[in-house]
């Protein structure tokens, strides 16, 4: 008789509990704590058990900007303005695909907890952060590490995260949207005075991953339009493998010789690691972010083109220099939600990387 009315009561408990989920359970999109696209959060870095094949990482870091400062509040802005993706709506028609609804195991990692008191603090928390994240197991393939898109933060966050990649994959090309080089030598910068980590800013990261030899020879600027010392500055990173397609090459030459001019310059089947500063973007189209330059890329040229791209193997991504303080409506939030949408369509849709692209000898995951 006992055991029949603890039966009971368990029912009517379970019974209860779901009666509320079905009441209460589901939120309208502009309803609850925001994470990336309504996607499950976990604070990764203290939660290995929780298995991922891509996170959303935040790194709300930027004291290493050489311009207007506030890209820290970035990967905030940017999962507001995800909110109206979800996987019931997650459907990319440019892509026939919905990225939110495949095989992939897809978290909101959240963010990366980088001091904004001591840049060599930070960029030490960044390493053993994008390391701690790549040593863990996928869920489609126990061999494979997980993939990660970040939020930034200013653009500096780029290199922990490649760092940590060329560990896993050997040296990565590098398909870089951008206004700028972000190639500069530290000693172009107008100061007399220089550290070590005033060496290493948003302007020089590329600089600084040529030299520690994490780069290949295939590497690609897009949207190029940035004020110039001289043509020396085009010689310096011609010296650091770089081609380069200009802002006015969209419309002067198209977006098709752009897209040819990708692809025959970056293997599809090599590890390729895609970065994109929202300042790539034409200041009307992204007014939220440090270092404005006039004339860049409609969103829907860059959308046409990270569509047009979507063979290529990423093994990393990430979207920064989002400063919302300068933002008017969300536009630069908006249009940089839309960029981590095509770059997670782009993700799924190839599919799991080839696991002969881990380097044995390198490799930090277990
Ligand atoms: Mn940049």
């Amino acid at each position: 008789m006992l055991k029949l009315l603890i039966l009971q009561l368990i029912i009517s408990i379970a019974y209860a509990t779901s009666d509320l989920k079905d009441k209460w359970g589901t939120l309208w999109q502009f309803q609850g704590i925001a994470t990336f696209a309504h996607l499950d959060h976990f604070q990764c870095l203290v939660e290995p058990d929780q298995d991922f094949d891509i996170g959303i990482i935040g790194v709300p870091f930027d004291t290493a900007v050489s311009y207007r400062p506030g890209a820290r509040f970035g990967p905030r802005a940017i999962r507001d303005a995800s909110q109206r993706q979800y996987s019931l709506r997650g459907y990319n028609h440019r892509a026939n695909f919905n990225p939110y609804k495949s095989w992939a195991k897809i978290n909101d990692c959240g963010d990366i907890p980088v001091s904004p008191m001591d840049n060599k603090l930070a960029f030490k928390q960044m390493d053993l952060a994008f390391d701690e994240l790549l040593s863990r197991n996928s869920v489609v393939d126990s061999n494979l590490p997980p993939r990660l898109i970040a939020l930034g933060g200013d653009h500096s966050v780029l290199l922990p995260h490649i760092r940590a990649l060329y560990k896993v994959y050997g040296p990565l090309n590098i398909l870089h949207f951008d206004a700028h080089l972000d190639t500069w030598k530290p000693d172009k910068y107008p100061s007399y005075w220089r550290t070590d980590q005033s060496d290493l800013s948003h302007g020089s990261m590329l600089w600084q991953a040529n030299e520690e030899g994490l780069t290949t020879k295939k590497n690609v600027h897009v949207g190029i339009r940035t004020k110039l010392s001289s043509l020396e500055d085009y010689e310096d990173d011609d010296s650091q493998n770089w081609v380069r397609i200009e802002s006015d090459d969209i419309w002067l030459k198209g977006p098709q010789y752009v897209i040819d001019k990708i692809l025959n310059t970056i293997p599809k089947d090599t590890p390729t690691y895609i970065s994109v500063d929202i300042d790539v973007l034409d200041p009307g189209n992204a007014p939220g972010t440090g270092t404005q330059e006039s004339s860049g890329l409609l969103p829907r040229e860059l959308i046409h083109l990270l569509r047009s791209i979507d063979d290529l193997t990423i093994v990393g991504a990430d979207i920064v220099e989002v400063a919302p303080a300068y933002d008017i409506s969300e536009i630069t939030a908006l249009n940089a939600a839309q960029v981590v949408f095509e770059l997670l369509t782009s993700m799924v849709k190839k599919g799991k990387v080839d696991k002969d692209l881990v380097n044995k000898e390198v490799k930090v995951f277990n």
